[in-house]
């Protein structure tokens, strides 16, 4: 491990953020020359830039923005709509967003959400749709939200209660529209989104079959998105009330009715970058970690040489590469085992559940243990690993909770495919 020599006022408060995310992992069999000059490109840039963080919703903007300008966006939709390769790649979300999430948790999310929030225009929109919105989402010049959660609808996705009305149907000929009744809630980017994809029942009656999935302008009347929530590692996240909010229907995303699997084919891609990003705080945290044990003096020793140190060094390391590999395999199994039919669908569903479940998880304890290993700072306001303590946890929650991902790979048990 290469020596620390920055101060040790610096480790105690995290405050010399100019750090570069090892990128050696990526010589793995994973990874080909693009996703290798990715990584290096982004370690390299990623120190050099500064958003103040003070407030989340303007930093975030902040971010799509510079985001954006700098071509990083691109990785969120297809190279037809202004992308930067041919397909979502899931490889190259994984590295940018584990290199994001060690740099800044913000930018991470900032990213995060142009992919999470486009994902469905770009799995099932109309060319229409994917023209107006996915060359703007990778310049940055709009923002995604992804609206599925609900206050009584969270990891049940089947109980949801938002509807969406054919306006046609019901008004005997009426305009050609989706009139839109509920409330989501834990939406992220919700009151500074452009727009949201919002998943409500076109057909209450069918439950999991009665979902549709519909892109919805922020400016629609009808749309209130100014109820702003408060979290412990604070970023842009609001309730959503829809009070017979008009869409057209030329805003639907792929069929009527389809939209849960739509929901969960997109968080099937994403649930893999959380892992990433949660790897990418680990990485971060046993950063900080090594630089203060090595600094900190107690006893005649430097921290770092103590062996109880040294193990618990060692553990995380080992947590990490676990998570890590979990999460790697997990997007070469969608990037190139599915399209190659070596993988069926849902043996990469089991894959990217499994790595949600051990990189996030093994990142709290990762993070947890940076803490103890600060002592008094670790606990103090404004050192980083407090920071990443309050980051991380809500990572074992969204897009399906750790209990969800136990459930999917449960069922795949049981069912033979894993
Ligand atoms: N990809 C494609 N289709 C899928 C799928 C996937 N990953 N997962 C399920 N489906 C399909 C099933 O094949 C089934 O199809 P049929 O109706 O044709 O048989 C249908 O969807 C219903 O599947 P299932 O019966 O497994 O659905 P459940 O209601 O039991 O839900 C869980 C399963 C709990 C896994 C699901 O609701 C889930 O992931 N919940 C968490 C949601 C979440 O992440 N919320 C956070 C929101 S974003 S912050």
């Amino acid at each position: 491990m290469k020596p620390a020599t920055d101060s040790l006022t610096q480790a105690l408060t995290g405050a010399a953020t100019a750090l570069r995310c090892r990128t050696d992992h990526l010589c793995l069999p994973f990874f080909t020359d693009t996703h290798r000059q990715i990584g290096n490109c982004l370690a390299d840039w990623l120190p050099q830039q500064r958003i103040d963080e003070t407030d989340d919703r303007t930093a975030c903007k902040a971010w799509v923005k510079l985001l954006g300008a700098n071509q990083w966006l691109r990785y969120c939709v297809p190279a037809a709509h202004g992308g930067a390769l041919e397909q979502l790649d899931s490889r190259a979300l994984v590295i940018l967003r584990e290199n994001l999430a060690f740099h800044s948790p913000l930018a991470d999310f900032a990213f995060a959400m142009q992919g999470l929030g486009s994902g469905a225009i770009t799995l099932a929109g109309s060319p229409t749709l994917q023209a107006r919105y996915l060359p703007a989402v990778a310049r940055g010049d709009m923002i995604a939200a992804f609206a599925l959660s609900e206050p009584e609808a969270g990891s049940d996705v089947a109980a949801i209660k938002t509807v969406a009305i054919n306006a046609m149907d019901s008004r005997g000929g009426g305009p050609n529209a989706y009139e839109i009744s509920g409330s989501k809630t834990w939406i992220s980017n919700g009151g500074i989104a452009d727009f949201y994809v919002v998943f409500a029942k076109t057909a209450p009656e069918l439950g999991t079959r009665g979902i549709s999935a519909i892109v919805v302008d922020a400016d629609t009347p009808g749309l209130d998105a100014s109820e702003h929530i408060q979290v412990m590692a604070p970023h842009p996240l609001a309730t959503l009330k829809f009070a017979h909010c008009k869409v057209a229907a030329s805003q639907l995303l792929g069929e009527e009715n389809a939209g849960f699997k739509l929901a969960m084919q997109t968080l099937d891609i994403f649930r893999t970058s959380v892992a990433a990003a949660a790897i990418g705080f680990a990485r971060r945290a046993l950063v900080e970690a090594v630089r203060y044990t090595q600094q900190r003096q107690m006893f005649g020793h430097s921290l770092a040489d103590f062996q109880l140190t040294q193990a618990a060094l060692g553990e995380m390391v080992a947590l990490i590469d676990a998570g890590a590999m979990l999460t790697y395999r997990a997007a070469w199994m969608r990037d190139i085992a599915l399209p190659a039919g070596t993988a069926t669908r849902a043996q990469y569903t089991a894959a990217a559940a499994a790595a949600k479940m051990c990189a996030t998880e093994n990142a709290s304890k990762v993070i947890d243990m940076a803490v103890q290993l600060h002592g008094g700072m670790g606990v103090k306001v404004g050192s980083r690993v407090e920071s990443l303590y309050r980051d991380i946890r809500a990572l074992r929650i969204y897009e399906g909770a750790t209990q969800v991902q136990q459930l999917i790979l449960g069922k795949s048990v049981l069912a033979g495919t894993v």
